[in-house]
């Protein structure tokens, strides 16, 4: 089938969702959505491993565009469940009536700028065509996940999964032998859990990673109904913020703080859990001697929980600055190592070379196992956007303009790849902040720009290359004032893919400089944007 429309959205997670009640709802254009899950939901549709749980703390984690949504929807945990989560997206469309208007099962595998008729045709796995004038990728940013490309994987007898595509009947443990790859964000959560259920989990760490407790708990009535009341005070501190929490960064400076001191604030902070840990000093992420203190504090605290000594040595030996990789969060990932049934293995001293019928096959020899877990994370960012197989003006393919990593302008535009608009892609604030937060300004900011141009009777829009020029140079130089380049296997700099360009892909100014220079540039007439 050939479907016109106006606009077409890909995904239907938090950013597709919106991005479609935007172009339909105020815009009025004729746009559709088209999802490969059979569900709403994106990330929490996909990842669907134990202990799946959301790091933002539950009342920054949703649409906060309509007060009337806050006010009737009620979180139950301080963090978000992944179950919950869907719940609430599922809550949302329905409410927005947004499903009926989503193409599920339906996968985008080419989409192809035709100049001549200033459209897009968008071609899905199930033979459908979508001709559009506007394209938007809502496709996440951590969505393809990555599966080491072990050899001998066909041969194992068990069953592996990868966390991000989780099967939706789940996996029974129980009695199993669990091998499980990945100290992330993703295995730091799903090691407890699994260690509870399963006869032996065994965990292949290549690198040590910090972690400071979440303290997940139910929320308190008195802090919900806080919620409901402060639903506008909420949004606003959002707005407000470097990274789009509720959470402000401490003025003062890790490295002019008596050392008893510095000790007690972080011990506040260990104690209080979550991401605000890393708000405790605002130099932190600047100085490396100020991060070193924090460092420091959190390797005590692991030495100090994990009672066994080549295990606590071997997960608090931990290469990179604090917070210079994604930083996680657990419910007792730490004193999970304290169980009979847990073991630690070292993989960067001795990789993993393969996988047998058995089991886990590294330098040191066989590890027998049941089921393999991979918590190996994804082809972040990038990864999602070069799956949709785009080719833009003249025929260029966006695999081969990004060869050399991503090259957009405010991340959201691309030189030669006209009216396709990219959801918190590479180039924006994306991960390092809040993601509703940032996608909700992304989808606001996009909408108004269609807005403007059928206004004003424009066909298209297409970022200048000098405008891209000068975006890669501002990303690079903001990252560069931070020690966030100097982890050496950051998903952030593509260095868990292997052959992937090493750049550091997200926009490391905050969510507030960029949303004034996203509005500048508008209110200058979409500034860096050839408009035709
Ligand atoms: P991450 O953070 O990319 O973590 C993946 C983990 O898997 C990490 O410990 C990797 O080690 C490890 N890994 C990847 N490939 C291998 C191979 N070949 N051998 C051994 N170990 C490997 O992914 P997550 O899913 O945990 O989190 C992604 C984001 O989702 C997270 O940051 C939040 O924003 C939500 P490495 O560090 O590369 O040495």
């Amino acid at each position: 089938m050939t479907i016109e429309l106006d606009a077409l959205v890909i995904g239907a997670g938090f950013a597709g969702m919106y991005q479609l009640h935007l172009l339909r709802d105020q815009l009025k254009l004729n746009v559709k959505a088209v999802e490969a899950g059979t569900g709403v939901g994106g990330t929490w549709f996909w990842n669907r491993y134990p202990g799946a749980r959301c790091d933002s703390e539950s009342h920054v984690y949703w649409y906060t565009f309509s007060e009337e949504l806050m006010k009737e929807w009620e979180w139950s945990e301080r963090y978000p469940g992944q179950a919950e989560i869907l719940r609430y997206l599922n809550f949302a469309a329905d409410k927005l009536d947004l499903k009926k208007d989503i193409a599920f099962e339906t996968r985008v595998i080419s989409a192809q700028f035709d100049a001549a008729a200033n459209r897009w045709r968008v071609a899905t796995q199930g033979g459908d065509i979508y001709v559009v004038k506007y394209l938007i990728s809502a496709v996440g940013c951590l969505s393809t996940a990555n599966v080491p490309k072990f050899p001998g994987l066909e041969t194992f007898a068990g069953d592996w999964y990868h966390t991000g595509e989780w099967p939706h009947a789940g996996v029974d443990f129980t009695g199993k032998r669990v091998g499980m790859v990945g100290t992330g964000s993703t295995g730091i959560q799903a090691a407890p859990v699994i260690a509870e259920q399963a006869a032996h989990l065994t965990v292949f760490q290549r690198t040590a990673n910090y972690s400071v407790p979440a303290r997940n708990a139910p929320l308190p009535t008195e802090f919900k109904q806080y919620v409901k009341q402060n639903a506008k005070q909420i949004r606003a501190t959002t707005r407000e913020t470097l990274n789009g929490m509720a959470f402000k960064i401490e003025d003062r400076k890790a490295v002019e703080t008596q050392a008893e001191e510095r000790e007690k604030i972080y011990e506040a902070a260990w104690e209080r859990g979550g991401l605000q840990f890393r708000a405790s000093f605002q130099d932190m992420l600047t100085s490396k001697e100020a991060n070193d203190t924090a460092a420091d504090f959190v390797k005590r605290k692991i030495r100090s929980i994990v009672k066994d000594p080549k295990t606590a040595a071997l997960l608090s030996d931990i290469d990179h600055p604090y917070a210079a990789k994604r930083p996680p969060i657990d419910t007792d990932y730490f004193e999970t190592y304290n169980r009979d049934n847990v073991t630690l293995v070292d993989v960067r001293s001795k990789p993993i070379m393969g996988i047998s019928e058995r089991g886990i096959l590294t330098e040191d020899g066989e590890y027998p196992v049941d089921i393999i877990v991979f918590a190996t994370g994804f082809d972040a960012m990038t990864g999602p956007l070069q799956r949709l197989n785009i080719v833009g003006r003249d025929g260029v393919a966006l695999k081969d303009a990004w060869e050399a990593g991503p090259r957009n302008y405010l991340g959201l535009g691309i030189a030669g790849f006209p009216n396709l608009f990219t959801i918190t892609g590479p180039g924006s604030p994306s991960v390092l902040c809040n993601m509703p937060v940032a996608i909700e300004q992304h989808a606001d900011w996009i909408a108004r720009c269609i807005e403007h141009m059928r206004a004003n009777g424009l066909e298209t829009i297409e970022a200048k290359p000098e405008a891209v020029e000068q975006w890669i140079a501002e990303v690079n130089e903001l990252a560069n004032k931070t020690l966030l380049p100097q982890a050496k296997h950051s998903w952030y700099l593509g260095a868990n893919i292997p052959g992937k360009p090493r750049v550091f892909m997200p926009y490391a100014g905050g969510m507030v400089r960029y949303r004034e220079t996203c509005d500048s540039v508008a209110a200058n007439g979409y500034e860096g944007f050839v408009l035709a």
